[in-house]
């Protein structure tokens, strides 16, 4: 099966951080159109800063030309210190309101751009310290928030009303985030108007899974159950530390296995995206490796994948004897 590759045009960037200057050029959102292209991707993902409504329709026609798509547009709610405390789901009505007034242009530009979905990372929705904020209220700001878009975009767009997935995080910005994991996105989405709920979905992260101990398989296999996994973001993670954005399965290959084999054996469709923070040493000439790197582990472990014997698998399972499994999965990997 050929699979359709993206990254975020944020996933080339310039290495400023916290604790260091950039440590590379700043490419324009064109250039890294046609980096990204070379390196063999056919989607793109933007913030509403990176491609801005204005921007949209020279972007478009640049996209067309280098037959690549917009895998996924988002809102960015985190950036502009007017959101410092929230954006849709501020306790302040007035933030709350220019919040939604962004989306739906946000939504406008996916349609020009013909975005295939529509993310909303819930990035500064949270608290720092306890007491910081009334999680049920905020909730209940957030439903509103996504109902009135929705209802926008339905009225607007009619049939082509675009799919909205959440990125659930953990934590980072905040020390504690509304919708911290994939089970409580997918909860919060059969709290919304019930015309709408099929269209809202998610797009787990791997990174925000394993930050917490969580098992990103067992996340996406729960989106699959409620027929809710809209978008993917892989990469990797060394355990409960900073969100690190590292190489797809450069950390546990044997997880990054098991990852393509569920999406396999459940029939994913949609793009395999990459979120990517290149590693500041990096620079020119080496800024997307890490882009290379996800591409040559997902296709050799997708080979790899194609070689698993599920019956072989059921077998084990069935006869609870993992250990069996597991030098069986290991034999398939290690050989390859
Ligand atoms: C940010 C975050 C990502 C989200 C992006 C979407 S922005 O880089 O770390 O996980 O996918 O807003
Ligand atoms: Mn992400």
């Amino acid at each position: 099966m050929a699979y359709k590759f993206a990254a975020g045009v944020w996933c080339d960037n310039p290495g400023a951080s916290r604790f260091g200057e950039a440590t590379r050029t700043a490419r324009t959102i064109e250039e890294r159109i046609k980096a990204y292209k070379k390196l063999g991707l056919s989607g793109i993902e933007a913030h509403d800063n990176e491609i801005t409504s204005k921007m949209a329709p020279e972007i478009k026609k640049l996209l067309d030309d280098t037959r690549m798509r917009v895998a996924l547009y988002t809102a960015n709610f985190f950036w502009n210190k007017k959101y410092t405390n929230g954006a849709l789901a501020s306790h302040d009505a007035k933030v709350r309101k220019e919040a939604v007034e962004q989306l739906k242009r946000a939504i406008d530009t996916a349609h020009v751009l013909e975005a295939d979905v529509l993310v909303y990372w819930n990035g500064q929705e949270g608290q720092d310290v306890a007491f910081g904020k009334d999680g049920v209220e905020a909730l209940g700001y957030l439903r509103d928030a996504f109902n009135e878009a929705l209802e926008y975009d339905a009225t607007n767009y009619g049939d082509k009303a675009i799919p909205v997935a959440i990125e659930p995080k953990p934590n980072e910005p905040r020390c504690s985030m509304l919708l911290p994991t994939v089970g409580d996105a997918i909860a919060f989405s059969y709290s919304l108007d019930p015309r709408y709920q099929a269209k809202v979905g998610v797009n787990p992260e791997v990174a925000h899974s394993i930050m917490v101990g969580l098992d990103y398989t067992k996340d996406i296999e729960t989106a699959f159950f409620h027929n809710k996994l809209f978008h993917i973001h892989l990469n990797d993670q060394e355990g409960p530390k900073y969100d690190q954005d590292l190489p797809f399965a450069a950390v546990n290959a044997k997880r990054g296995l098991e990852i393509i084999a569920c999406l396999k054996h459940n029939g994913y469709g949609g793009w395999v995206s990459f979120d990517l923070n290149p590693l500041r040493t990096d620079a020119e000439d080496k800024r997307n490796n890490i882009i290379k790197a996800c591409m040559a582990n997902f296709k050799t472990l997708s080979a790899i994948a194609d070689r698993l014997d599920w019956n072989k698998i059921k077998r084990f399972r069935r006869a609870g004897d993992f250990s069996g499994l597991d030098m069986y999965i290991d034999s398939v990997l290690l050989s390859a």
